[in-house]
Protein backbone atom coordinates (compact mmCIF):
# COMPACT_ATOMS: atom_id res chain seq x y z
CA UNK A 1 0.00 0.00 0.00
CA UNK A 2 0.76 3.67 -1.17
CA UNK A 3 2.17 5.37 2.00
CA UNK A 4 0.92 9.59 2.74
CA UNK A 5 2.97 12.11 3.81
CA UNK A 6 1.34 15.43 5.28
CA UNK A 7 4.05 17.77 4.99
CA UNK A 8 3.34 21.64 6.03
CA UNK A 9 5.30 24.35 4.83
CA UNK A 10 5.86 22.30 1.00
CA UNK A 11 5.77 25.50 -0.72
CA UNK A 12 9.96 26.18 0.26
CA UNK A 13 12.88 25.19 1.91
CA UNK A 14 12.78 21.72 3.89
CA UNK A 15 9.14 21.26 3.35
CA UNK A 16 9.58 21.18 -0.52
CA UNK A 17 12.70 19.45 -0.58
CA UNK A 18 10.80 16.88 1.65
CA UNK A 19 7.77 16.40 -0.41
CA UNK A 20 10.01 15.76 -3.43
CA UNK A 21 12.03 13.23 -1.62
CA UNK A 22 8.99 11.13 -0.24
CA UNK A 23 7.58 10.82 -3.85
CA UNK A 24 10.70 10.11 -5.31
CA UNK A 25 10.57 7.16 -2.45
CA UNK A 26 7.41 5.66 -3.62
CA UNK A 27 5.15 8.01 -1.43
CA UNK A 28 1.87 9.95 -1.66
CA UNK A 29 2.34 14.05 -0.51
CA UNK A 30 -0.38 15.93 1.14
CA UNK A 31 1.69 19.43 0.62
CA UNK A 32 0.52 22.60 2.22
CA UNK A 33 1.20 26.64 2.08
CA UNK A 34 -0.11 29.63 1.87
CA UNK A 35 1.46 29.88 -1.57
CA UNK A 36 -0.98 28.25 -3.73
CA UNK A 37 1.02 28.90 -7.17
CA UNK A 38 4.13 26.38 -5.44
CA UNK A 39 1.77 23.90 -4.47
CA UNK A 40 0.33 23.67 -8.08
CA UNK A 41 3.99 23.79 -9.63
CA UNK A 42 4.73 21.13 -7.32
CA UNK A 43 1.67 19.55 -8.22
CA UNK A 44 2.87 20.15 -12.38
CA UNK A 45 5.95 18.51 -11.21
CA UNK A 46 5.45 15.52 -9.66
CA UNK A 47 1.68 14.97 -10.73
CA UNK A 48 -2.01 14.93 -9.17
CA UNK A 49 -1.72 11.55 -8.07
CA UNK A 50 1.51 11.83 -5.99
CA UNK A 51 0.64 15.36 -4.51
CA UNK A 52 -2.54 16.58 -2.84
CA UNK A 53 -2.32 20.43 -2.41
CA UNK A 54 -3.60 21.58 0.61
CA UNK A 55 -3.94 25.87 0.42
CA UNK A 56 -4.15 27.49 4.00
CA UNK A 57 -2.44 29.43 6.54
CA UNK A 58 -1.50 27.12 9.83
CA UNK A 59 -2.61 29.76 12.21
CA UNK A 60 -6.21 29.96 10.88
CA UNK A 61 -7.92 26.57 12.40
CA UNK A 62 -10.88 26.75 10.62
CA UNK A 63 -9.28 26.78 7.22
CA UNK A 64 -6.97 24.31 8.71
CA UNK A 65 -10.22 22.11 8.98
CA UNK A 66 -11.80 22.71 5.85
CA UNK A 67 -8.78 21.54 4.10
CA UNK A 68 -8.82 18.59 6.15
CA UNK A 69 -12.24 17.62 5.39
CA UNK A 70 -11.55 18.13 1.79
CA UNK A 71 -8.97 15.74 1.36
CA UNK A 72 -9.65 13.39 -1.25
CA UNK A 73 -9.86 9.73 -0.35
CA UNK A 74 -6.79 8.96 -1.95
CA UNK A 75 -4.55 10.93 0.64
CA UNK A 76 -6.94 11.02 3.86
CA UNK A 77 -5.01 8.28 5.76
CA UNK A 78 -2.40 9.72 7.05
CA UNK A 79 0.75 7.72 7.94
CA UNK A 80 3.18 10.68 8.31
CA UNK A 81 2.76 13.87 9.99
CA UNK A 82 5.69 16.50 8.96
CA UNK A 83 5.33 19.31 11.43
CA UNK A 84 7.50 21.78 9.35
CA UNK A 85 5.80 24.81 8.56
CA UNK A 86 7.74 27.84 10.79
CA UNK A 87 10.00 30.62 10.65
CA UNK A 88 11.51 32.90 12.75
CA UNK A 89 11.01 36.64 12.64
CA UNK A 90 13.72 39.40 13.68
CA UNK A 91 17.18 39.33 15.76
CA UNK A 92 16.89 42.03 17.75
CA UNK A 93 17.39 41.37 21.56
CA UNK A 94 14.01 40.88 23.62
CA UNK A 95 14.21 44.37 24.83
CA UNK A 96 13.55 45.48 21.25
CA UNK A 97 11.85 43.12 19.53
CA UNK A 98 8.86 43.57 17.77
CA UNK A 99 5.62 41.52 20.20
CA UNK A 100 3.86 41.50 16.78
CA UNK A 101 7.05 39.34 15.41
CA UNK A 102 6.62 37.32 18.50
CA UNK A 103 2.99 36.39 18.53
CA UNK A 104 3.21 35.59 15.32
CA UNK A 105 5.95 33.13 15.90
CA UNK A 106 3.91 31.67 18.37
CA UNK A 107 0.91 31.74 16.39
CA UNK A 108 2.59 29.36 13.76
CA UNK A 109 5.39 27.14 15.53
CA UNK A 110 3.44 26.31 18.67
CA UNK A 111 -0.09 26.94 18.74
CA UNK A 112 -0.39 25.76 15.00
CA UNK A 113 1.67 22.98 15.34
CA UNK A 114 -0.40 21.69 18.04
CA UNK A 115 -3.45 22.14 16.42
CA UNK A 116 -2.74 20.37 13.74
CA UNK A 117 -1.33 17.32 15.58
CA UNK A 118 -4.75 17.33 17.83
CA UNK A 119 -6.46 17.20 14.58
CA UNK A 120 -4.44 14.56 12.92
CA UNK A 121 -3.76 12.25 16.10
CA UNK A 122 -6.78 9.80 15.96
CA UNK A 123 -5.79 9.24 11.88
CA UNK A 124 -1.40 8.64 13.11
CA UNK A 125 -3.13 6.09 15.92
CA UNK A 126 -5.37 4.24 13.33
CA UNK A 127 -2.38 3.89 11.26
CA UNK A 128 0.17 2.98 13.78
CA UNK A 129 2.14 6.31 11.89
CA UNK A 130 4.99 8.86 12.34
CA UNK A 131 5.04 12.19 13.55
CA UNK A 132 8.13 14.48 12.77
CA UNK A 133 8.38 17.78 14.00
CA UNK A 134 10.89 20.52 13.13
CA UNK A 135 12.47 21.95 15.57
CA UNK A 136 15.71 23.96 15.63
CA UNK A 137 18.96 24.10 17.55
CA UNK A 138 17.85 27.51 18.36
CA UNK A 139 15.83 25.56 21.02
CA UNK A 140 18.55 23.99 22.64
CA UNK A 141 20.99 26.29 22.16
CA UNK A 142 20.68 30.07 23.72
CA UNK A 143 21.79 32.60 21.39
CA UNK A 144 21.49 36.59 20.98
CA UNK A 145 18.70 37.76 19.48
CA UNK A 146 16.95 33.99 19.40
CA UNK A 147 14.61 34.84 22.39
CA UNK A 148 10.98 33.69 21.06
CA UNK A 149 12.01 31.64 18.14
CA UNK A 150 14.23 29.51 20.74
CA UNK A 151 11.69 29.24 22.81
CA UNK A 152 9.06 28.03 20.29
CA UNK A 153 12.07 25.40 19.04
CA UNK A 154 12.16 24.40 22.95
CA UNK A 155 8.12 24.07 22.96
CA UNK A 156 8.23 21.72 19.32
CA UNK A 157 11.14 19.58 21.21
CA UNK A 158 10.09 19.29 24.65
CA UNK A 159 6.18 18.46 23.64
CA UNK A 160 7.43 16.00 21.30
CA UNK A 161 9.04 14.06 24.01
CA UNK A 162 5.93 13.98 25.81
CA UNK A 163 3.50 13.32 23.23
CA UNK A 164 5.99 9.79 23.28
CA UNK A 165 4.78 9.15 26.29
CA UNK A 166 1.30 9.48 25.75
CA UNK A 167 1.51 7.50 22.42
CA UNK A 168 3.24 4.97 24.59
CA UNK A 169 1.77 1.52 23.76
CA UNK A 170 0.18 2.66 20.13
CA UNK A 171 2.54 2.50 17.64
CA UNK A 172 3.10 6.08 16.92
CA UNK A 173 6.21 7.43 16.65
CA UNK A 174 7.73 10.79 17.35
CA UNK A 175 11.12 12.39 16.51
CA UNK A 176 12.06 15.85 16.72
CA UNK A 177 14.94 16.66 13.91
CA UNK A 178 16.60 19.75 15.21
CA UNK A 179 18.62 21.37 12.52
CA UNK A 180 21.28 23.86 12.74
CA UNK A 181 22.33 26.50 10.08
CA UNK A 182 20.65 25.51 6.28
CA UNK A 183 19.99 28.03 3.17
CA UNK A 184 16.29 27.89 2.73
CA UNK A 185 14.05 31.64 2.31
CA UNK A 186 14.97 31.06 6.24
CA UNK A 187 17.17 34.32 6.59
CA UNK A 188 14.98 36.19 3.61
CA UNK A 189 11.84 35.51 5.82
CA UNK A 190 13.81 36.12 9.45
CA UNK A 191 15.09 39.79 8.02
CA UNK A 192 11.22 40.24 6.72
CA UNK A 193 12.52 40.26 2.96
CA UNK A 194 16.15 41.06 3.13
CA UNK A 195 18.14 39.19 0.32
CA UNK A 196 21.63 40.99 0.91
CA UNK A 197 21.58 40.23 4.52
CA UNK A 198 20.16 36.29 3.78
CA UNK A 199 23.12 36.14 1.12
CA UNK A 200 26.04 37.74 3.62
CA UNK A 201 24.48 35.08 6.57
CA UNK A 202 24.83 31.72 3.89
CA UNK A 203 27.82 33.17 2.32
CA UNK A 204 30.88 31.13 2.00
CA UNK A 205 29.29 28.79 5.52
CA UNK A 206 28.91 26.01 3.33
CA UNK A 207 25.67 25.58 5.29
CA UNK A 208 23.47 22.52 4.65
CA UNK A 209 21.03 22.10 2.05
CA UNK A 210 16.96 21.88 2.44
CA UNK A 211 17.38 18.54 0.91
CA UNK A 212 20.11 17.75 3.65
CA UNK A 213 17.43 17.78 5.78
CA UNK A 214 14.32 16.27 3.55
CA UNK A 215 17.11 13.00 3.54
CA UNK A 216 17.45 13.27 7.19
CA UNK A 217 13.01 13.55 7.20
CA UNK A 218 13.11 10.13 5.08
CA UNK A 219 15.64 8.46 7.24
CA UNK A 220 13.23 8.89 9.86
CA UNK A 221 10.11 8.38 8.38
CA UNK A 222 11.46 5.00 6.56
CA UNK A 223 12.98 3.26 10.11
CA UNK A 224 12.02 -0.05 10.48
CA UNK A 225 8.61 0.38 12.97
CA UNK A 226 10.30 -1.15 16.31
CA UNK A 227 12.89 2.00 15.79
CA UNK A 228 12.60 5.44 17.44
CA UNK A 229 14.83 8.47 17.54
CA UNK A 230 13.80 10.45 20.13
CA UNK A 231 15.73 13.40 18.70
CA UNK A 232 17.65 14.18 15.68
CA UNK A 233 20.15 16.88 16.31
CA UNK A 234 22.69 17.92 13.04
CA UNK A 235 24.54 21.21 12.02
CA UNK A 236 27.01 21.86 9.09
CA UNK A 237 30.80 21.00 10.11
CA UNK A 238 31.07 25.42 9.38
CA UNK A 239 28.72 26.14 12.82
CA UNK A 240 29.94 25.36 16.38
CA UNK A 241 29.28 26.83 19.61
CA UNK A 242 30.22 29.66 21.58
CA UNK A 243 30.69 30.89 25.04
CA UNK A 244 29.50 32.68 27.50
CA UNK A 245 30.09 35.79 27.95
CA UNK A 246 30.52 38.32 30.51
CA UNK A 247 29.78 41.92 31.34
CA UNK A 248 31.93 43.62 33.43
CA UNK A 249 30.47 47.43 34.84
P1 LIG B 1 11.38 28.44 4.50
O1 LIG B 1 11.07 29.86 4.80
O2 LIG B 1 12.13 28.14 3.25
O3 LIG B 1 10.03 27.57 4.50
C1 LIG B 1 9.06 27.78 5.48
C2 LIG B 1 7.76 27.09 5.08
O4 LIG B 1 6.81 27.31 6.14
C3 LIG B 1 7.17 27.66 3.81
O5 LIG B 1 6.70 26.60 3.00
C4 LIG B 1 6.00 28.49 4.29
O6 LIG B 1 4.91 28.45 3.37
C5 LIG B 1 5.60 27.74 5.57
N1 LIG B 1 4.86 28.62 6.47
C6 LIG B 1 5.34 29.63 7.22
N2 LIG B 1 4.33 30.27 7.84
C7 LIG B 1 3.18 29.66 7.46
C8 LIG B 1 1.80 29.86 7.73
N3 LIG B 1 1.39 30.85 8.54
N4 LIG B 1 0.91 29.05 7.15
C9 LIG B 1 1.30 28.06 6.33
N5 LIG B 1 2.58 27.80 6.03
C10 LIG B 1 3.51 28.60 6.58
O7 LIG B 1 12.18 27.91 5.77
P2 LIG B 1 12.79 26.47 6.17
O8 LIG B 1 12.48 25.45 5.16
O9 LIG B 1 14.19 26.70 6.54
O10 LIG B 1 11.98 26.22 7.50
C11 LIG B 1 11.21 25.06 7.74
C12 LIG B 1 11.22 24.77 9.23
O11 LIG B 1 12.57 24.50 9.63
C13 LIG B 1 10.76 25.93 10.11
O12 LIG B 1 9.98 25.41 11.16
C14 LIG B 1 12.07 26.52 10.65
O13 LIG B 1 11.89 27.15 11.89
C15 LIG B 1 12.89 25.26 10.78
N6 LIG B 1 14.33 25.41 10.81
C16 LIG B 1 15.03 26.04 9.81
C17 LIG B 1 16.40 26.13 9.86
C18 LIG B 1 17.22 26.82 8.82
O14 LIG B 1 18.38 27.18 9.09
N7 LIG B 1 16.71 27.00 7.60
C19 LIG B 1 17.16 25.51 10.95
C20 LIG B 1 16.33 24.88 11.96
C21 LIG B 1 15.00 24.82 11.87
P3 LIG B 1 4.11 29.74 2.83
O15 LIG B 1 4.96 30.95 3.07
O16 LIG B 1 3.87 29.45 1.38
O17 LIG B 1 2.86 29.73 3.62
C1 LIG C 1 17.51 28.22 12.83
C2 LIG C 1 18.82 27.58 13.07
O1 LIG C 1 21.28 28.05 13.43
O2 LIG C 1 19.96 29.78 12.33
O3 LIG C 1 16.50 27.41 13.33
O4 LIG C 1 19.65 29.33 14.69
S1 LIG C 1 20.00 28.75 13.40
Amino acid sequence: MTRTAFITGATSGFGLAAARRFVAGGWKVVATGRRGERLQALVDELGADRVHPAVFDVRDAAAMDAALAALPEAFAGIDVLVNNAGLALGTAPAQQASLEDWRTMIDTNVTALVTLTHRLLPKLIERRGAIINISSVAGVYPYPGGNVYGGTKAFVSQFSLNLRSDLHGTGVRVTTIEPGMAHTEFTLVRTHGNQTASDALYRDANPMSAEDIAEQIYYVATLPPHLNINRLEIMPVTQSFAGFQVFRG
